[in-house]
């Protein structure tokens, strides 16, 4: 049998946590064939309710799941790992600025990233989910020196996966119809949605886009304000479909995308794509083989696109100065 892939998940305990692990352990992220050993990362208060889960999961007699451990300390919960998932971060609570927010992260994923540069495995792979994501992973990234950068990422996965789902709707197609769109920039409310290049059932996005009282003042807004839209129906933020979205994510990146199909990513921009400056996380068109993203080349970019990446690029480096300021990176 193959070797166990570690998988480190912090905020085990949080909604998406649960949403997660079940996934992981039944063998949806890594496939039918590898087993995981899982390590959940919580904060003291955290850990009991982590350890409820890690009960819950034994009682899953999952057949790939061949261990599970608890801990509150972030050295031990990184040792050996080959993928990390970091959910677990400090939500904006009220009254808080943007400064404070960044500085409390800083304090969650700096150490993170650190203990994944001591002892992390040599092939680890990093998917942060906790917000702000793409500047959670640039501080994490830039706390471990010895790893690739282009092993730090976040997630843009669910605005993707909401964009489809839009567009199917639009479409008035099945959503397994409808391929291609492409998440730029940050996960935020400035990303930009592109579907100038989706296929919907044959149908090429451009056309749909062409109404662009739909596309803008429509489409746009509702996939990059869904997770408060969803708030406001559940009660609750989205855990479910964000925990779909890290495993579909850590799932392409590892195994592949399918051929002829690109996803969005935010990864480590090197410079050298769609004119975003190098030094920052930014969602991307991507594909992957060999357990490597690659940016999808040679997509014409609109006057309106670029306008779009643009703003959403401007928030990343100003985010990046801000933590940049803080001593963060
Ligand atoms: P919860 O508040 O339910 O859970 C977070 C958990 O993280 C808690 O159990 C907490 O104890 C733990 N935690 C906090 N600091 C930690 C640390 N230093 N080490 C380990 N664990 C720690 O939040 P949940 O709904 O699970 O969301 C988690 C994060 O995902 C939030 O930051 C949220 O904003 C973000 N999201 C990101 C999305 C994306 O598309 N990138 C979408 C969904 C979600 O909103």
């Amino acid at each position: 049998t193959a070797t166990p892939v570690t998988v480190t998940v912090t905020g085990a305990a949080g909604q998406i946590g649960y949403a997660l692990l079940f996934r992981i352990a039944s063998g949806q992220m890594l496939g039918p064939d590898t087993p995981v050993r899982l390590r959940l990362l919580e904060i003291p208060a955290g850990v009991r309710a982590a350890e409820g889960t890690a009960m819950e999961l034994d009682d899953c007699a999952f057949p790939l799941l061949a261990s599970i451990d608890v801990t509150d300390d972030v050295t031990a919960a990184f040792d050996g790992t080959n993928v990390g998932l970091l959910v677990g971060a400090r939500p904006r609570t009220k009254g808080m600025e943007r400064g404070d927010l960044l500085a409390a992260n800083g304090g969650i994923f700096g150490p993170q990233g650190a203990a994944i540069n001591a002892g992390a495995a040599d092939d680890v792979r990093v998917l942060v989910v906790g917000n702000p994501a793409n500047t959670n992973a640039l501080i994490a990234a830039k706390h471990a020196p010895d790893v690739p950068a282009s092993r730090f990422t976040a997630m843009t996965r669910l605005d993707h996966n909401r964009a489809l789902s839009q567009l199917a709707t639009r479409g008035g197609v099945p959503v397994g119809q409808v391929r291609n769109v492409t998440i730029w920039g940050n996960h935020s409310a400035t990303q930009f949605p592109d579907i100038a290049h989706a296929d919907v059932a044959g149908r090429p996005g451009a056309e749909l886009a062409a109404d662009a009282a739909w596309y803008l003042d429509e489409f746009v807004p509702t996939v990059a304000k869904r997770g408060a839209a969803i708030i406001e129906a559940r009660g609750a933020s989205s855990a479910a479909s964000a925990a779909n979205a890290a495993i579909e994510h850590v799932h392409d990146w590892v195994l592949g995308t399918p051929e002829g199909e690109w996803t969005s990513a935010a990864i480590m921009s090197d410079g050298s794509h769609y004119g975003v400056p190098e030094g920052i996380v930014s969602s991307f068109p991507v594909t992957s083989s060999g357990g490597e993203w690659e940016v999808v080349e040679g997509l014409e970019v609109s006057d309106l696109a670029r306008e779009r990446i643009d703003a959403s690029v401007a928030e990343l480096l100003e985010e990046r100065d801000a933590v940049a300021g803080l001593g963060l990176v």
